[in-house]
């Protein structure tokens, strides 16, 4: 199966396309080449496939998933698609929605009209849990209704839902997931855990918006690849899978344990005003994915900062920009 990695420059991408390149992967999922498609945005690094590079099995296109031209040409040489091109960080969206609305609904609309026209086996279209809005105590199934807040997830939610339509309407085999807040190394340095730790690590401060309370479910990115893996192998046509299990953690119980892993105090965080329309609280029910698929994280939080902290620590080639 020759699959179509969509964002796979990017933090998710480039672990995920590592993940389907690796020996457990080669007859399992029966992936045979990973081509990735990505447009290098300010997100997109070359860096981020440095592991990589030299595999055979990988081919790198430079190109934008709204060039309608340059991506009918490389569906009709796939079988399967992992999308994850998507202008992805909130305060950008905040800031200025029109690129979020054009990569994220149109990128994908266009993604999707291909995959129907070349007959394409498998489409996974990776979603967020911040599709469903905030949740004061619970969790969301997956037959939740999406209520976005943010001009992001809003995004999201749309190219979400095109996605389940071109189920509805075309038949095409697509598969949603809808995962939590992801960490780990290669992050870039625009979300919390990175924004933090190489913030802290260079003798600066932090900025926690408001009052550092809002909660959300810290996942290890690599647990996130392995869920994705398992749903491009084994998930449902037309189904949608929540992926979460992380450690639900408050702003403030998140940053304690980052200024513990970098040896500093709360006199480095700075309380800054908070980000417009801040969702109080993410959470999801996972247990389709667990029942149905067998997907159970295997990276605790407490390992996994830690690690992610020193892989920044190590790694400052890699994050300095
Ligand atoms: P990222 O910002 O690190 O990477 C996005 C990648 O998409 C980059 O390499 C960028 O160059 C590429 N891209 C952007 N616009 C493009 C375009 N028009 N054409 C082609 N490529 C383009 O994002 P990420 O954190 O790795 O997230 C990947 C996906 O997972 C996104 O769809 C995001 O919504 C979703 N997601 C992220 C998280 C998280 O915690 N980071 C959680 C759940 C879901
Ligand atoms: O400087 C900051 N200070 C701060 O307090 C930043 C950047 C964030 N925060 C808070 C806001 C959030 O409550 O930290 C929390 C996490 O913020 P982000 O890292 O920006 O992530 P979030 O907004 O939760 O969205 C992330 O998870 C879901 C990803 O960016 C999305 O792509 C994904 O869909």
């Amino acid at each position: 199966m020759r699959t179509l990695v969509t964002g796979g420059a990017g933090f998710i991408g480039s672990h995920l396309v590592r993940a389907l390149l690796a020996p457990e992967h080669r007859d399992g999922a029966g992936v045979s080449g990973v081509t990735v498609l990505d447009a290098f945005t300010y997100a997109g690094d070359e860096r981020n496939l440095r592991a990589v590079r030299d595999d055979a099995r990988l081919d790198v296109v430079h190109g934008d998933i709204r060039d309608a031209s340059l991506v009918d040409t490389l569906m009709a040489r796939h079988d399967a698609v992992l999308h994850l091109a998507a202008e992805s960080h909130v305060d950008r969206s905040i800031a200025a929605g029109g690129e979020f609305v054009s990569t994220n609904v149109l990128g994908t609309q266009t993604l999707l009209e291909a995959a129907v026209r070349h007959g394409v086996d498998r489409f996974v279209h990776v979603s967020t849990d911040e599709v469903y809005g905030s949740v004061a105590e619970g969790s969301w199934t997956e037959d939740a209704p999406p209520d976005p807040n943010s001009p992001y997830s809003a995004s999201k939610a749309g190219s979400d839902l095109l996605a389940l339509a071109y189920h509805r309407t075309h038949g095409l085999d697509v598969r949603v997931t809808r995962c939590s807040n992801n960490y780990g190394p290669r992050q870039h340095p625009e979300k919390v855990v990175p924004l933090f730790t190489t913030r802290l690590l260079d003798g600066l401060t932090v900025p926690l918006y408001g009052d550092g309370r809002n909660v959300r479910d810290w996942l290890h990115v690599e647990d996130h690849c392995r869920a994705l893996c398992l749903v491009l192998e084994k998930g449902l046509a037309g189904r949608t899978y929540n992926i979460g299990g992380g450690t639900e953690l408050t702003n403030r119980e998140l940053t304690e344990r980052l200024l513990a892993a970098c040896g500093a105090t709360w006199e480095r965080v700075e309380h800054v005003p908070d980000r417009k329309g801040h969702d109080l609280r993410y959470s999801v029910d996972w247990s389709r994915i667990r029942d149905e698929l067998g997907y159970r994280p295997l990276r605790s939080v407490d390992d996994g900062l830690d690690e992610t902290v020193a892989w920044y620590r190590n790694h400052r080639e890699e994050w300095s920009r």
